[in-house]
């Protein structure tokens, strides 16, 4: 019955794109004056990254940067997030700013713009200089500053060109899995510098965001990116219920209070109040942290299912970022996570499109008015090439169709989403899973580094040029 539905439509003005980052992509470690971040440090501490993966040369882009932004002109993708490497612009974290790295994003953005591809900034995936670590890093107030006078340098260089700036990528993960379980860099494990390191994160945020319009007044559009959790409880059972608040406090409402609100949630300061007394929050904070803002980006991949456990029982949460021994929340006792239903991606992460629309659904009810972004989703799958050099992805396909139906039917029901950025325009650096975890619709043979478009890469770019999403992808069954 669905073979005659129409395609569904996107907007006109709807931006299309694909996203990657600086360290996942780039290589050249230590060339033109870069300096280490701490995932430098941390890939090449044994034991941290799976196979001993770092990403020293990863997909070699800060050389063949040309090469693939011919490839995204001959997909037909109109934009693309990419991130800027801390180190590479100002070495060291804090000084002078390195003209060799401010030029290699200047010639990156010529070279989008070249193409009419329109540059879209991140400031932080991640890789923060190691010389900052080492005096604390986001437990240390003072790396904030470091951060908005690094955003200042960024913009004065590059402002002219790119209009869309975020300040960081899922500050949530640089908090808690970086201070938290330690399965990111630095590797660290205390639930109280996972939160000191969580405010101060914010804080660098509104810094930035000052520093930004600051120096491109009335040009500059401001976003943060967060990948917000669709939080469900098992059951409808008070307890499970009740664990569902806690994790949707630590997840969501931590990062959306003060960044929209000024204000940090009641529940969340007492929830954690075993944990630290919050007494790195000072006057001033939160106005700083509450800048208005001209987007949010959400990077959304999976549901967080939770139950309250079992008495005396405690199951530590299992994420796609490599698990680890030690919890990434800073209270989750008495709290169980458990893996949604349905198929599940190379990752594990279970396949449920609702959770994207369930994101928008309540960004537009709770921050009526703000566009919204879909800054990363995408789907890792055990991609090889065949003999004939194809690259068929049908599952990629699959998840990418399911999760664009869900951004549509979002903006249906009123949810300002004005565009999607797929993750990733080219296998890559998985974080702790090495390169062993493919989420690009652009294949990468890592010896070689010859890249091959996936079937998914053709079929976005059909998407991409007709904005139409057909109503079943290709070669499934019908849904209803
Ligand atoms: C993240 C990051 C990306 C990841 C992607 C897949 O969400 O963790 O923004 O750098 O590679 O999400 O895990």
């Amino acid at each position: 019955m669905t073979e005659h539905t129409p395609p569904l439509v996107f907007p006109a003005d709807f931006v299309w794109g694909t996203a990657t980052a600086a360290y996942q992509i780039e290589g050249a470690a230590t060339e033109d004056g870069r300096t280490p971040s701490i995932w430098d440090t941390f890939s090449r501490t044994p034991g941290k990254v799976r196979n001993g993966d770092t990403g020293d040369v990863a997909t070699d882009h800060y050389h063949r940067y040309p090469d693939d932004i011919a490839l995204m002109a001959e997909l037909g993708l109109p934009a693309y997030r990419f991130s800027l490497a801390w180190p590479r612009i100002r070495p060291g974290g804090s000084g002078p700013a390195n003209k060799a790295g401010l030029d290699f994003y200047d010639r990156l953005v010529d070279e989008l713009l070249a193409h009419g591809i329109a540059p879209v900034a991140t400031l932080y995936h991640w890789d923060l200089p190691q010389e900052l670590e080492d005096d604390g890093g986001w437990t240390d107030r003072a790396t904030a500053d470091r951060f908005a006078e690094y955003a200042a340098l960024a913009a004065g260089r590059l402002g002219d060109r790119v209009a869309t700036w975020t300040t960081l990528n899922e500050p949530w993960c640089s908090a808690f899995l970086g201070y938290g379980s330690g399965v990111h860099a630095p590797g660290r494990s205390d639930p109280a510098a996972a939160l000191t390191a969580h405010h101060h994160l914010l804080l660098a945020h509104g810094l930035a965001v000052g520093a930004l319009r600051a120096e491109l007044p009335g040009t500059a559009r401001v976003s943060l990116t967060l990948n917000l959790a669709a939080v469900r409880p098992l059951t409808d059972v008070p307890a499970d219920r009740e664990a569902a608040r806690r994790i949707d406090g630590l997840a969501n409402r931590i990062f959306l209070d003060p960044v929209f609100h000024g204000r940090y949630p009641a529940d969340v300061l007492a929830d954690t109040a075993h944990v630290t007394d919050w007494s790195f929050v000072r006057d001033g904070d939160l106005a700083e942290i509450s800048r208005p803002l001209d987007s949010l980006g959400i990077n959304y991949y999976t549901p967080t299912v939770v139950a309250a456990d079992e008495p005396g029982g405690r199951t530590l949460r299992q994420d796609g970022h490599g698990g680890g021994e030690r919890s990434a929340w800073p209270a989750d006792d008495g709290i169980r996570f458990l893996p949604a239903e349905g198929e599940r991606t190379a990752m594990g992460w279970p396949v449920d499109a609702d959770g994207l629309y369930e994101l928008l659904t309540r960004l537009r009810d709770e921050l009526p008015g703000l566009p919204l972004l879909v800054t990363e989703n995408g789907a890792a799958y055990d991609d090889y090439s065949d003999p004939a050099g194809a690259v068929h992805d049908p599952e990629r396909i699959a998840y990418l169709h399911a999760h664009l139906t869900a951004v549509h039917r979002a903006i249906a029901d009123g949810a300002p989403v004005r565009g999607y950025f797929l993750w990733s325009l080219l296998d890559n650096f998985e974080w702790a899973y090495g390169y062993g975890k493919r989420f690009g619709i652009v294949h990468v043979d890592f010896a070689s580094q010859r890249r091959t478009p996936k079937d998914s890469a053709r079929w976005y770019a059909d998407v991409v040029r007709t904005g139409a999403l057909p109503s079943t992808p290709p070669g499934t069954p019908a849904e209803c």
